[in-house]
């Protein structure tokens, strides 16, 4: 029996309706700007916080009670059907994991690639007859003790290669799978104190082995995109991969801006102090932008608390930006979120997801509104107007401070200060937003 068991297929069923577990604004048919709201939005259940989190925090351990909780491989099954179960309750296209998330950790190396590939085909045979499909796939390099110094970043070079060796099997299995991105997320790549931290050396090793991933990938004709997730801090105290400014220059410092993308969390972005929109709007300018970890940070405690998201206007804006950047290729929405420890039920598992597609498409419907209207494009680019005449672009070409000097006096230029008009243009947004 499903562990879903009494949970019906969730439907569309308008903005009035008072079902909770219904969509209010998400009809996967729905055709806005010739593709369908499932085809923009590209839906993905993160494997990890719905499937193998147990509810623990740093004061108390497992909350949720699920019959798949254990560490053999038949609870690794149970454990898969229950999660298909779920996508298909929901109508998620996709799903994303950890090789840690779905199989039994086993004793060795070897033993642990046996059980990834077991789990691998029994994915393949269920995605078959679901339809489901993998937004992405990655190697948990960070919760098992050996990585607690690195993984890439490693002081000790044994780890470095069980690290190498285990990336290979999970870029092996998301091809497998058909993935469309792999990401990698660098959880323990940072330190805790620079006492005991060469950070020139450990720069090196993960550049190197960026690289190693990208060559491998290449050479077994993975297709889909290689994304890097920035995070500031949490668990290390600092984290290479701080934000997409740093990310990127890490790529171009080791020739990779045009191989590896970002996967940006809205959560991971907020701990940088930024914000969702702006992390996404930096990577499209630089031509990095990859994929979204959909999910809310608190604002007050500083932790990455991976709640589901539930604030439209929030929401939109990010979703403003990724339209702009002419929407997903290859990446999606990932619901990189849990439940609270407290909402111990299976319907909290769906109801979580069905309030965070429905804040989605809301936010991504006035994000679609605002961007056909026009209106704040057209303000932007009037406030750039100047620089469409000759003088002010000759400026940013053959220009030099001489004859930029000259051009200063001959013409009499004194500028005059002009409105900014924030305040105007929160206003027209929030005739979009509110
Ligand atoms: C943790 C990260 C993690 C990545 C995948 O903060 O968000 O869940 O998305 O390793
Ligand atoms: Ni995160
Ligand atoms: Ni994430």
């Amino acid at each position: 029996m499903s562990y879903f068991a009494d949970i019906a297929p969730i439907a569309f069923e308008g903005p009035e309706s008072t079902n909770p577990l219904a969509f209010r604004h998400y009809d996967p048919s729905e055709v806005v700007g010739g593709k369908t709201m499932a085809e923009h939005l590209r839906f993905a259940v993160a494997y990890w916080h719905s499937f193998a989190w147990e509810g623990g925090d740093p004061f108390g351990g497992r909350t949720f009670e699920r019959p798949w909780f254990g560490d053999g491989m038949a609870q690794a099954k149970a454990k898969a059907d229950a999660a298909f179960d779920l996508f298909g309750i929901l109508g998620q296209p996709f799903f994303c994991f950890h090789d840690a998330d779905v199989r039994p950790e086993g004793a060795d190396f070897a033993e642990q690639t046996r059980n990834l590939g077991e789990i691998v085909d029994y994915f393949a045979s269920k995605m078959e007859a679901t339809g489901t499909k993998l937004l992405w796939g990655t190697a948990n390099l960070f919760s098992h003790r050996r990585y607690m110094a690195g993984a890439a970043t490693n002081p000790d070079p044994d780890v470095f290669a069980y690290a190498a060796a285990t990336l290979k099997t999970c870029i092996d299995a998301t091809h497998r799978l058909g993935g469309e991105n792999y990401v990698l997320w660098g959880g323990r790549e940072g330190y805790e104190t620079l006492l005991n931290t060469d950070l020139a050396r450990e720069r090196q090793q993960a550049g190197r082995m960026l690289s190693m991933v990208v060559d491998y990938a290449k050479k077994i004709g993975f297709g889909g995109t290689i994304l890097i997730e920035p995070k500031p801090q949490e668990p290390t105290k600092h984290q290479y991969d701080y934000d997409v400014a740093t990310v990127y220059s890490f790529l171009k410092d080791f020739g990779l801006e045009g191989e590896v993308k970002v996967n940006i969390e809205q959560g991971h972005a907020i701990l940088a102090g930024h914000s969702f929109e702006h992390e996404i709007a930096l990577a499209a300018s630089l031509g990095i932008f990859g994929s979204i970890d959909m999910n809310r940070n608190d604002y007050q405690s500083g932790w990455d608390t991976d709640q589901f998201p539930n604030n439209v206007p929030e929401v939109a804006l990010a979703f403003y930006e990724i339209l702009k950047a002419g929407g997903f290729t290859t990446g999606g929405t990932n619901f990189d979120a849990k439940l609270r420890r407290q909402s111990l039920d299976p319907e909290d598992l769906v109801a979580a997801h069905v309030g965070g597609m429905d804040v989605c498409a809301a936010g991504f419907k006035r994000a679609w509104a605002m961007l056909q209207d026009g209106t704040l494009e057209a303000e932007r680019a009037a406030r750039y107007a100047g620089w469409d005449t000759p003088g002010a672009a000759a400026m940013l070409t053959g220009g030099t401070l001489g004859s930029i000097h000259d051009r200063v006096v001959s013409e009499g230029i004194n500028p005059a200060p002009k409105s900014g008009r924030q305040e105007r243009l929160e206003n027209l947004v929030n005739r979009f937003l509110g």
